[in-house]
């Protein structure tokens, strides 16, 4: 069985820092991966590791707006759109991959991940080569600042789930920017948050939008414009509450080990394996038992 976890979020939220850090994580775990770049516009420098495949050896974005003259986003269009006409490129460079988990670093452009056909048709593509695929879809702690933003981020990861339908984690990443220590301000740069605040978000409860009854933010929201809005967006979270985040922390093992399992246990990875059989039942193969 071979499976793909494609690495998808908006621009700067970490997918490709995040993709480098689980992939570290496997080797050290003397588990194999292979980085899988679908960015047509990568910086090289980018990757700690050389990506065993590589959008850019088929096209890339920069050959696309010299030839053909488009600009940096209608370029990025085409390059999905020519490689969705060459899926057997594709298919013959995933061929040789057996038990691998593929971490596929993908670009980001929220369009891509809201309303573009691209990664949809890519899926069901993956699909039909027998690869188990799931999603996971980074936003950044720096999110948390301002309850807004925050939920901004909640409705394109809703948003993205329901386009993709495949197996799904929300991740919150650059969780070391932010610290439930008040001493420590130096690493709080994304904010200091005591530890049920931190859950709250994480939890991505609607109430959030709700202020105190009486505060001042109360009375300001009740005369505002948006006030009717933010309540539709309670209710729509409260209805279908999809959206959760795992707090990610590349500094610490534990955290990337935490998300490590929630993705073999989304993937139902190992499933399927046969239990190994020792290859002669002779003494040797019973030695740490004796
Ligand atoms: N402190 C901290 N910084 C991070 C972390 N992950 C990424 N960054 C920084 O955030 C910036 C963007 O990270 P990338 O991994 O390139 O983000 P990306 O999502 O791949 O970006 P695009 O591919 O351009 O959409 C870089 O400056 C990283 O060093 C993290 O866990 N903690
Ligand atoms: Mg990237």
């Amino acid at each position: 069985m071979r499976y793909a976890v494609l690495v998808t979020g908006p621009a700067g939220a970490g997918k490709s820092t995040f993709s480098n850090g689980i992939l570290t994580h496997l080797q050290t775990s003397k588990r194999t991966g292979h980085l899988v770049n679908l960015d047509p516009a990568a910086n090289s420098d980018a990757f700690e590791y050389e990506p065993a495949i590589d959008i850019r050896d088929l096209v890339s974005l920069d050959d696309v707006m010299e030839h053909l003259g488009y600009g940096p986003n209608g370029g990025l269009v085409y390059c999905f759109e020519y490689l969705l006409e060459n899926m057997d490129w594709l298919e013959e460079e995933l061929g040789g991959y057996e038990d691998d988990y593929l971490i596929i670093d993908c670009p980001g452009q929220i369009e891509l991940y809201t309303h573009h056909p691209f990664l949809p048709t890519l899926v069901r593509q993956l699909q039909r080569m027998g690869i188990r695929t799931c999603a996971i879809y980074l936003i950044e702690s720096q999110f948390m600042e301002d309850k807004y933003k925050f939920f901004s981020g909640v409705l394109s990861a809703m948003s993205a789930m329901v386009n993709l339908e495949v197996p799904w984690l929300n991740i919150m990443s650059k969780m070391d920017l932010v610290t439930s220590n008040v001493e420590d301000k130096g690493s709080g740069r994304n904010g200091i948050r005591t530890r049920k605040d931190i859950a709250r978000y994480l939890e991505a409860d609607p109430m959030l939008l709700v202020s105190a009854p009486g505060s001042r933010e109360e009375q300001t929201e009740r005369n505002s414009k948006f006030h009717a809005l933010n309540q539709a967006i309670v209710q729509l979270i409260e209805d279908h509450p999809l959206v959760k985040f795992l707090a990610l922390d590349l500094t610490n093992p534990d955290s990337i080990e935490s998300v490590l399992s929630h993705i073999d246990f989304v993937m139902q990875y190992g499933e399927d394996e046969e239990p190994k059989e020792p290859a002669d039942l002779d003494e040797g193969d019973f030695a740490e038992m004796e």
